[in-house]
């Protein structure tokens, strides 16, 4: 059956025109004028944009002693809901276990998705076993990006030595890292010191992980990169002092990548010195809310080009679980929701504001991700032959964000009394509507894991196992008894 998409503004990347969409079979086959269909959608007034992707979530994930608390089925219908076709969640082996182990496991959790989805493999511990599944994971698996947390100490965090094998390992495969870069051994001083002092509330989250800590983990995080002879992708960029080290070796040449979150973009650090403990707890994430400046620095960088993405890392916790962190902050579960929200609030406080264009707006919530993923044009695009992922956005259609309406399990939401202008009006998951005015049509199940081939290797390093080791000492004579 084939479905039309009549009367709108097609919006992507580079261009904005009128012409209807026709879609069969899932995929877009014809972009033109006076299109005709068995079935009609009206875009009348609305601009049809390539479905987003959020290539940052944490779908039931096990962590800090609970589980987040949206699945895979309930996170990816907030996801349609707000615009979004599809996600890329972390599988994350615990410090010993088998990748490929892990990835059975998020394999089953996702067979619930009701849109497509991806995974990035987490390396939390090194050893030849990691070394090898590494290769099966990109080659067989179809998983181009392995993920990094310089943070989380003793629990998932890798020390650069480790880092810098993995990364070694990377370029040889064609693959990306990815890097949760926070100084983890400085956040652990910090935590200790505060909690010391009395410091035990919300508010000493946001001490304990100032913007120098992500900032130093950045900078060092990218000169690994470059001695391994990789490109780094950099999650949650949350202050200029990250976005310095990226812009700063985007200049130099370096394939450096950076993905601000809507929470840093629209929330702020006063946000932890509420006087309600469950609402600061309810925003405690990693990295913390910042200031303005460093908001202004984030949103500079997604109109200049300097950072390329826009995601949630959403990973919601009740505010139950939060509570697991009275009189302790550091046992409050880090992670927020945003799922449903990123694309209505980037387009309310980014694109309404005029701090970035429409196409800038479909670059960053898909088209940009979608090439750093090696998934173009197959997602992020309008194209013939593209998946027919689009959402039918209706920059008229208002709401106030509230947890009582959400599609999200937790029981609030941190943009909660915030007002969104610009909804999808439909949202289709390759051809099929998820979303029509804000109803739910979707249907458990019917997302498909998305293969993504690595990229041509950059690197002949660590092709074997024997290669880790370090540059080979010059043979001298003469040497010295002192050994000097
Ligand atoms: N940060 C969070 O806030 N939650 C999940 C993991 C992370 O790095
Ligand atoms: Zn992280
Ligand atoms: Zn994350
Ligand atoms: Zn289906």
């Amino acid at each position: 059956m084939s479905t039309v998409i009549k009367g709108g503004t097609i919006v992507t990347a580079d261009l904005t025109y009128k012409a209807d969409i026709k879609v069969e079979g899932g995929k877009i086959v014809e972009i033109g004028p006076n299109l005709s269909g068995a079935e009609t959608l009206d875009a009348t007034g609305c601009y049809v944009m390539p479905g987003g992707i959020d290539p940052h979530t944490h779908l039931e994930m096990p962590f800090m002693g609970t589980y987040s608390s949206d699945d895979f089925e309930s996170g990816t219908r907030a996801a349609l809901a707000g615009g979004t076709t599809m996600v890329v969640d972390f599988a994350l082996p615990s410090p010993g276990q088998s990748l490929l182990e892990a990835l059975t496991m998020w394999d089953n959790k996702s067979t619930r998705a009701n849109c497509d989805y991806s995974f990035h493999m987490a390396i939390t511990w090194w050893g030849e076993q990691v070394f090898n599944e590494m290769e099966t994971i990109v080659k067989d698996k179809g998983i181009n990006t392995f993920k990094h947390f310089m943070a989380y100490k003793g629990a998932l965090m890798v020390d650069d030595d480790e880092m810098f094998s993995s990364f070694q390992r990377c370029a040889a495969l064609g693959a990306l890292p990815l890097v949760h870069a926070e100084n983890g051994d400085v956040v652990a001083q910090l935590q200790a010191k505060l909690l010391a002092d009395g410091n035990n509330g919300p508010e000493a989250h946001a001490y304990s992980r100032p913007a120098e800590v992500e900032g130093e983990a950045t900078n060092r995080a990218i000169m690994i990169a470059d001695m391994a002879g990789c490109p780094v992708y950099i999650v949650h960029t949350s202050c200029e002092q990250a976005h310095e080290a990226i812009r700063r070796a985007r200049a130099k040449g370096m394939r450096v990548f950076g993905e601000p979150l809507i929470q840093h973009l629209t929330l702020d650090e006063s946000e932890y010195l509420n006087k309600d403990w469950d609402h600061a707890a309810r925003r405690v994430m990693s990295p913390p809310f910042r200031n303005k400046a460093h908001q202004d620095s984030l949103w500079a960088g997604l109109a200049s080009g300097s950072l390329q993405v826009v995601a949630t890392d959403h990973c919601a916790f009740t505010t139950a679980q939060k509570r697991f962190g009275v009189g302790d902050f550091t046992k409050i579960p880090n992670g927020t929701g945003g799922l449903e929200d990123r694309m209505p609030m980037l387009w309310t406080y980014g694109v309404a504001t005029g701090r970035i264009t429409m196409n800038e707006f479909v670059a960053v919530t898909s088209t940009n991700i979608a090439k750093i993923l090696n998934i173009y044009p197959k997602k992020g695009a309008i194209l013939v032959g593209a998946d027919a992922d689009l959402v039918v956005w209706d920059p008229k259609r208002s709401k106030t964000i509230s947890a009582k309406t959400q599609q999200s399990a937790i029981d609030y939401n941190v943009f909660e009394g915030k007002t969104v202008t610009g909804l999808p009006r439909f949202t289709l998951t390759r051809g099929v509507v998820a979303i029509e005015e804000g109803t739910v049509k979707t249907h458990e199940g019917h997302g498909e894991f998305v293969r993504r081939d690595p990229f041509p290797a950059v690197s002949t390093a660590l092709t074997t196992w024997k290669e880790v080791t370090a540059p080979r000492a010059v043979q001298r004579t003469g040497i010295p008894a002192s050994g000097v």
